[in-house]
């Protein structure tokens, strides 16, 4: 093998790798924080998907997602968690808190309208 054809099987390689780890990989996981009075608050920036869209809170604790939609794009003016009977619009460019208390421990996803945009709530 010349060097050019060294450099596209490592390019290749990577981009299968690239791949994999996009569809596949370990999400990064991000806890919501206490506030004073005890509320687990978090922002979520909706732009094409959610971000974080991975959130870990307590059980029994009230939960309150800040949904920050950046965009105006139809898909996500809706989201909903299905699991908690839970579905709220969300106006473009503005924050849309979405609050309740997790009384079940699990993985649960929640999603836009269409059930396109994914993300996942991880109860512990
Ligand atoms: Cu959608």
């Amino acid at each position: 093998m010349d060097t050019a054809e060294i450099i596209v099987v490592i390019a290749g390689v990577s981009l299968i790798a690239f791949v994999l780890w996009y569809f596949f990989g370990e999400r990064e996981r991000t806890s919501a924080t206490v506030s004073e009075s005890g509320v687990q608050e978090i922002k979520v920036t909706i732009k094409g998907g959610y971000s974080p869209d991975v959130i870990v809170v307590r059980k029994d604790r009230p939960v309150r997602l800040n949904f920050y939609r950046d965009e105006t794009s139809s898909c996500s003016e809706q989201v909903i968690f299905g699991d908690f009977g839970i579905a709220r619009d969300l106006p473009a460019y503005k924050t849309t808190p979405v609050e309740f208390t997790p009384d079940r421990a699990g993985e649960f996803t929640f999603t836009c309208g269409m059930n396109m945009l994914r993300g996942k709530l991880i109860v512990e």
